[in-house]
């Protein structure tokens, strides 16, 4: 990859004039103004919502109460296009490629520029994407603090708030061999002290969440890995955060979110179920749900909402880090999601467990390396917010109309009496059920009708 670094001429870094963008009052997005509702709009005009309108009332709530979104500064700018064949593609006007402090404050001016424009309430980060790591720790948070200053200051002036922050503890070379699950006592002792300053920030900021994402923490042989050792170390990990959030009064909820590989061969946060085992195993239930990412949740080879599903289910669906894969393809390609049966199915969940505050709909997703115009960054976002807005429709019609729930409470039917009652609630006994069989004989399989509910589905879709 090294042989691959572009020079700054190729990057076109240093080159232009980026003092433009240094006052308070600068554009960032010169030429594009708030994007407005047009339902009428013709198919080629993608830079208006077709379906999202932020105050339209569904099932009791505004759109923008049921989808809560949220974009995400690490993609949307700090994405450079960049991958393991080629050079950086999407060179941003105000963006010189350098770690100073300037940069980071011109960054972020523009996307708080881009969140009011495109009129989404929230955004997250992680503390390295909006400051410069230093070399030392005090100097990593000193740069923090200056950033963070500026970051309540936008917050204040246009209303957008923290969906939740987090702490990269995966691309600095110290966290090579993980985090909290290093073999090394000193790297762990590190991460602690970046997820201090990270929930200090994060109560500053009024974050309503704060995640954990596990990229290093997992093995890749097992011949050099004391597993149980590192998902205690995992476990101890998480209690510290919990006992420091309680201390300074950090109220936000503290999320988990499950990834089967990539960085790393094998994640200990596997899949929303393994994490709730952990959890439950460790006695951090109560404390953490789960921040879902469907581009994940495939990769667990999984179907796109099984995670959603299966946290919900649990009463530990916390949030969403709302993306896709690309279903001919086994990595994460963090795409914005434009499916809208995918979309129909999430909101649907959301729907029935009657909402996702204090989480959201976080589009931890990136434009492709080719979609390089300032307007790509407005269209992707555009595009996926219709998409749950068309989903939120959808899952609302299904749930009014009630046809997909009669076929399977019609299913289940068969445990809401007599001895199927006793099993659901628990009471029942194999010497009961033997007489149950013994006195009703055998029983008759009957269809489950998938092609049937399929069909169903996409009446609505
Ligand atoms: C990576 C993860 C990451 C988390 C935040 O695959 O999705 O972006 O959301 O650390
Ligand atoms: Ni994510
Ligand atoms: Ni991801």
């Amino acid at each position: 990859m090294s042989s691959f670094a572009p020079t700054s001429s190729e990057t076109g870094a240093g080159s232009k004039d980026y003092t433009r963008f240094n006052s308070a009052d600068a554009e960032f997005f010169q030429g594009i103004s708030r994007i407005e509702y047009k339902p009428d709009s013709k198919p080629d005009e993608t830079m208006c919502y077709k379906h999202y309108s932020a105050s339209q009332v569904v099932k009791g709530r505004t759109m923008e109460e049921w989808l809560r979104f949220s974009v995400c500064f690490w993609h949307t700018f700090r994405g450079t296009g960049a991958d393991p064949f080629g050079f950086p593609t999407l060179i941003r006007p105000w963006d010189d490629g350098s770690n100073t402090i300037e940069n980071a404050k011109r960054r972020l001016r523009a996307a708080f520029e881009f969140f009011t424009k495109l009129g989404v309430k929230y955004w997250a980060f992680h503390d390295r994407d909006v400051a410069p790591e230093g070399a030392t720790l005090e100097e990593s948070n000193k740069n923090l603090d200056v950033i963070v200053d500026l970051a309540q200051e936008l917050q204040t002036k246009t209303g957008v708030k923290l969906l939740w922050a987090t702490c990269n503890l995966f691309a600095h070379p110290r966290y090579m061999n993980g985090a909290a699950s290093n073999p090394s006592a000193h790297i762990f002792a590190y991460a602690a002290a970046q997820v201090k300053k990270g929930l200090e920030i994060a109560k500053k900021l009024g974050a309503v969440n704060f995640v954990f994402w596990g990229g290093r923490e997992g093995y890749h042989t097992l011949l050099n890995t004391k597993v149980l050792s590192e998902l205690t170390h995992l476990a101890n990990f998480f209690k510290m955060a919990v006992a420091y959030k309680k201390k300074i009064g950090f109220t936000g909820q503290l999320l988990i979110e499950p990834k089967p590989k990539e960085p790393t061969k094998h994640q200990y946060d596997y899949d929303a179920m393994t994490v709730i085992g952990f959890l439950k195993h460790f006695g951090l239930d109560k404390d953490f749900k789960i921040n879902v990412e469907p581009n994940h949740t495939t990769l667990a080879g999984h179907s796109y909402e099984h995670d959603v599903v299966m946290s919900s289910a649990f009463g530990m669906l916390g949030s969403i880090d709302s993306n896709t894969g690309s279903p001919d393809l086994g990595w994460d390609t963090d795409q914005f999601p434009m499916d809208i049966k995918n979309c129909t199915l999430v909101m649907k969940t959301v729907l029935e467990q009657g909402g996702i505050a204090p989480g959201g709909l976080n589009f931890d997703c990136k434009v492709r390396r080719e979609s390089t115009d300032l307007r790509d960054m407005f269209i992707s976002h555009i595009g996926a917010m219709d998409s749950f807005a068309r989903g939120l429709k959808a899952a609302a019609k299904i749930l009014e109309e009630g046809v997909l729930e009669k076929y399977v409470k019609a299913r289940y039917s068969s445990y809401e009496s007599g001895i199927g009652k006793k099993i659901d609630e628990g009471t029942a006994t194999f010497e009961e059920l033997e007489e149950f069989i013994k006195k009703n004989g055998n029983p008759v399989a009957e269809s489950g009708q998938q092609e049937h509910y399929e069909s169903v589905l996409n009446y609505y879709v």
